[in-house]
């Protein structure tokens, strides 16, 4: 048997891309809450007003880690601008259905993540907001009764906007205080029936993307390398709440993880694979690790990045690491010194510089790649030899819902057959310690990076369109009685 008894098959979700009900139940608004939608090659804007002035504009996401916005405006909800996160797919009001689909798949387990802003509508709340907890009981008994174990994000790119309009987001240490509070409530609150947390949805995105990761409104380096180290000792500190309270509870990292390749044999390609690496692993170094690895003090160091550490911080890191690493892995990402002459990778920046000539795209150019599970879990677990989770994979597709109401996904059933027997050989073949598996977007939701809908990922189809029309109503794709199998056969039977 590849797969040990007991694997977690599921799927996984986002609070802000898949709850909607963005201001019911006494929820705050989050940084989530204030993105646009766009498309493949319109960027998602953030939207803000200037309190001295009262003008109102919008900042485009990647400038507005590059650039930063305008001097003194508030990230803000603006009438008549369109933000997907505010109804999504409305979980908030159709989780019982969906709980029960995930339960007639199978499900062992499903990803899902807590809205900060249901439980502290603005951070530093005096008290948490009973309606917002009452919600998620409601939730975490739907998935008892279906025999679904809950894998919890506390953070999936999203945090209470007032920490940012008043704190400034992850640059700030209050931040810290006010994150482990709502951990440690949420623990306390769920325990026995949560075992799984994961603290931070893809930390290593607070680098280039900065405010959905990070609510940074400063993107000096200094800014995000301070936000990253707040991230950090968050976390730990979570883990030692966690383990205070149960020896049940694990608490992993989340990283965003696609394997790097070189374009060509030139060696000089090579160096560049091995920096893009240092570029994602230092973070598991550090939140897996404990340590963070001489390569990027080097790099602060050349950066004049100089972290405010407390006293203690390093014993707090090495202490309390993460207690399994999960991360997310779409396909592979080619990079080369020769950029200028080859053309381009379609998909973004942290799926590649170049196209790869060997691997097919979908159509927002992120490449489906056969072998990324593999690479990615042997690289990972030589490194940490700590417990893996595969907590995001999957296709985006433009699937077409027929007049008869099928959904015929052919292709992400291919893609997921591959990218399974890719993980299967990992455990089979090179003994990796693999906790489960949860399918991306395994409900059709809204796409982090473009905010449509049309780049959809499920089992499950959602009536629901980018101009903010249809019913929310569900329906089976073929894909959905493929994985089926899949969990019935623990991962023999991939045809
Ligand atoms: C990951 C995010 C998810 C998710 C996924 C797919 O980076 O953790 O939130 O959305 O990517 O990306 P997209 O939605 O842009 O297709």
């Amino acid at each position: 048997m590849p797969f040990p008894k007991g694997f977690l098959w599921g799927g996984a979700t986002a609070a802000n891309q898949y709850e909607g009900a963005w201001d019911e139940g006494g929820k705050g608004p989050s940084t989530a809450d204030v993105m646009t939608n766009g498309s493949h090659h319109v960027p998602r804007r953030i939207t803000w007003r200037d309190p001295t002035t009262g003008a109102t504009g919008s900042t485009p996401v990647f400038e507005a880690c590059e650039q930063g916005f305008p001097e003194g405006v508030e990230p803000t909800v603006i009438e008549g601008e369109y933000y997907p996160s505010h109804l999504a797919t409305d979980f908030y009001h159709h989780y019982r259905e969906d709980i029960a689909l995930m339960g007639e798949m199978g499900f062992k387990c499903f990803r899902l993540s807590i809205n900060w802003t249901r439980i502290f509508p603005n951070g530093d709340d005096a008290a948490p907001n009973e309606e917002g907890l009452a919600f998620y009981d409601k939730v975490f008994e739907e998935c008892e009764r279906h025999g679904i174990e809950p894998l919890v994000t506390l953070s999936h790119y999203e945090m209470p906007l007032h920490l940012v309009t008043a704190y400034g987001g992850w640059i700030n240490r209050k931040v810290v205080d006010h994150f482990v509070r709502y951990a440690t409530t949420v623990m306390k609150r769920y325990l026995g029936k949560v075992r799984y947390y994961l603290t931070f949805n893809e930390i290593n995105m607070v680098g280039l993307g900065c405010f959905i990761a990070g609510g940074l409104t400063d993107v000096s380096a200094q800014a995000k390398a301070q936000a990253a180290h707040h991230q950090f000792i968050a976390s730990a500190l979570t883990v030692k709440a966690a383990h205070e309270l149960s020896d049940d509870i694990m608490v992993g990292q989340m990283l965003a993880y696609n394997p790097n390749y070189p374009y060509s044999a030139d060696p000089a390609d090579d160096l560049l694979v091995m920096e893009r690496e240092h570029g994602t692993l230092w973070y598991s170094d550090v939140q897996t690790g404990g340590v963070y690895p001489p390569y990027r003090k080097r790099e602060m160091e050349r950066e004049s990045i100089v972290l405010d550490m407390a006293p203690g911080d390093e014993e707090l890191l090495a202490a309390y690491p993460a207690d399994f690493l999960a991360f997310s892995c779409y396909g592979g990402s080619t990079v080369s010194v020769r950029q200028k002459e080859l053309e381009a990778a379609e998909g973004n920046l942290a799926m590649g510089i170049v196209k790869n000539p060997y691997l097919e795209a979908n159509a927002w150019g992120w490449a489906t790649d056969p072998y990324c599970l593999r690479l990615a879990l042997n690289t990972l677990y030589d490194r940490y030899h700590k417990p893996l989770f595969v907590v995001e994979n999957g296709i985006g597709w433009e699937d077409v819902l027929e007049p008869d109401g099928s959904v015929h996904d052919g292709y992400r059933i291919d893609y997921l057959r591959k990218n399974i027997q890719s993980m299967k050989d990992a455990v089979e073949l090179d003994g990796v310690d693999l906790m489960g598996y949860t399918m991306w977007g395994c409900v059709d939701l809204v796409s982090a990076g473009t905010g449509e809908m049309r780049k959809r990922y499920g089992f499950v189809y959602v009536d629901r369109n980018d101009e903010g029309e249809g019913s929310f109503a569900r329906t089976r794709k073929d894909s959905f009685y493929w994985y089926q199998k899949i969990i019935a056969t623990n991962g023999e039977d991939l045809d």
